[in-house]
């Protein structure tokens, strides 16, 4: 395809309005991800907090070994080529090279595995939880269940309508904001996965078992994620919506969540023809 002068320059024009809406608007809305995003999404919780600045780090680390090897390398290509250099050394070994080469990398390594296992210990080892949600996957959606607040059960299913597109759903999971939020997480009939990428939270939710992770949302707001595992065909269109809000406002949610999921639990699933596995 070859493009015109004229439409080269209205291709041009386009990007550059697109680039400055992007710079109007681009520092929009946190907790979902945003045109042109390269880094991770801004932090909601302590963890993932902890999670970009580790990220931060390695990304030093490697760009310093990266051009570390690029410098080494360029030296052999023009002090030891055939042209510059016709009679090539013999020596085979260097002990203090060999050593260094061993050595270094291994402190390197060592030294990155310290904060590693540090934020591996913090996403794991769960502190006392305030409110523990349970988030069941399905295909193709979620349901989430409230066993502090009643044991009740709902539905979250993506609603066409909703912004922003492909991941508003029709009844968003609600916590409170800066409370230790236990999830626990199950497949119903498939491996799904949870994760809220501001949260700092990716966990497999597979049939049969319960698997647990935590976070403690620092701002409220409304925090997207996307089941992580590939499930099924519709695995695109199951996303997750979180929404973080002050402790009065939960506890009215819930009284208004009682009343409303009681009647109509979460089977949707069962009516389908499929096997409930609650
Ligand atoms: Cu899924």
């Amino acid at each position: 395809m070859k493009m015109s002068n004229g439409q080269i320059g209205r291709r041009l024009l386009g990007f550059l309005v697109a680039g400055m809406a992007l710079a109007a608007g681009g520092a929009a809305v946190a907790g979902q991800p945003k045109p042109w995003e390269i880094t991770l999404q801004e932090a909601a919780t302590p963890v993932m907090e902890n999670i970009i600045s580790f990220h931060n780090l390695l990304v030093w680390i490697i760009t310093i070994i990266t051009l570390f090897v690029l410098v080494l390398l360029v030296i052999v290509v023009v002090k030891f080529n055939a042209k510059a250099n016709p009679v090539p050394s013999k020596t085979t070994h260097n002990t203090l090279i060999e050593v260094a080469w061993t050595l270094i990398p291994v402190l390197i390594l060592v030294a990155i595995a310290v904060p590693s296992f540090r934020l591996l210990f913090q996403q794991l080892d769960i502190p006392k939880a305030d409110l523990t949600v349970k988030a069941t996957g399905k295909q193709w959606y979620w349901s989430y269940s409230y066993p502090d607040n009643g044991k009740f059960e709902f539905d979250s299913l993506m609603a066409a309508d909703k912004q922003p597109r492909l991941l508003g759903v029709d009844n968003e999971m609600v916590v409170p904001v800066n409370k230790v939020i236990r999830i626990q997480t199950t497949g119903a009939d498939v491996i799904h996965a949870f994760a809220v990428p501001a949260f700092g939270i990716k966990i497999d939710s597979i049939p049969g078992r319960l698997n647990e992770t935590w976070f403690k949302a620092t701002k409220t707001g409304m925090y997207y994620g996307q089941c992580s595992e590939l499930c099924g065909k519709d695995h695109a269109f199951m996303p997750i919506a979180v929404r973080v809000v002050e402790d009065q406002e939960f506890a009215s949610w819930v009284e208004a969540a009682k009343k409303k999921f009681a009647t109509a639990p979460a089977n949707t699933y069962a009516s389908a023809g499929g096997q409930d596995v609650r």
